[in-house]
């Protein structure tokens, strides 16, 4: 015969395990974009770092462009950061969320720019992107992938990347290892190839242009929910074995 006292409070937790799950992961799983002038956000900083001009800044032009060999020798390294993404404001991701998919979105000029695009590492060091140069950050030599000035593994290889907008799936571990704590200094974009990839910086004079991250996130549970939940089950239990 079959014991009810035990198979219904076994079931019923079940139930709410399973409604726990899919509260946590489906109802509340909410996607935000960040773009320069899109829904009032513009944190968005840019740049890039040249070998050669080892002392100039390239934060406020209006394309970032990078390159293994540019002119033979000198290597063009990106810079990109979206600052202000993680906090309780509205348009933001609140600390601690478990972050499902993140995308980036680049267009690429014409002419010249389509190109053999780059690997993005996430940076280790702050950067800001009026004063950034090879010489003075990331202590000097440009963005080392070392495990001190950048992270040897990466989010994303675009590979050889055509004229237009693009988006790109990116990894979620740099998105994930910040919302749970980590200082977000963005990536760092130097290339593996020798034919130049020209992409519109924040500064591009079209919103739409500009670089655009979008992040799909489920937030931490709160403490409430989790009683109010727990509590419910306990309840429920009691009630079955009288
Ligand atoms: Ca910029
Ligand atoms: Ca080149
Ligand atoms: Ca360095």
């Amino acid at each position: 015969m079959t014991n009810f006292r035990i198979v219904l409070p076994a079931t019923i937790a079940m139930i709410v395990v399973f409604a726990m799950h899919v509260a946590s992961h489906t109802a509340l799983a909410d996607t935000i974009t960040f773009q320069d002038g899109v829904e009032s956000y513009t944190g968005t900083a840019d740049a890039y770092l040249s070998e050669t001009n080892s002392d100039s800044t390239y934060g406020s032009e209006v394309t970032v462009t990078i390159d293994a060999n540019d002119n033979y020798n000198n290597r063009l390294e990106g810079l990109l950061r979206f600052d202000n993404i993680f906090g309780s404001g509205a348009r933001q991701i609140p600390l601690g969320s478990t972050i499902t998919s993140a995308t980036l979105t680049l267009t690429t000029d014409g002419g010249a720019g389509p190109g053999d695009g780059a690997r993005f590492h996430r940076l280790l060091q702050s950067w800001n992107e009026g004063s950034v140069t090879w010489n003075n950050s990331f202590g000097g030599n440009g963005v080392d992938t070392n495990g001190t000035d950048a992270l040897s593994s990466y989010d994303l290889d675009t590979g050889y990347v055509e004229e237009g907008e693009r988006t790109f799936t990116m990894a979620t571990t740099s998105l994930q290892a910040w919302s749970d704590g980590a200082t977000n200094h963005g990536w760092a974009m130097p290339s593996l190839g020798g034919n130049g990839w020209i992409i519109d910086s924040s500064e591009d004079g079209t919103a739409s242009c500009r670089p655009k991250l979008t992040v799909t996130y489920v937030p931490e549970p709160s403490a409430f929910v989790l009683l109010a939940v727990g509590g419910l089950a306990l309840l429920l239990v009691r009630r079955w074995r009288k």
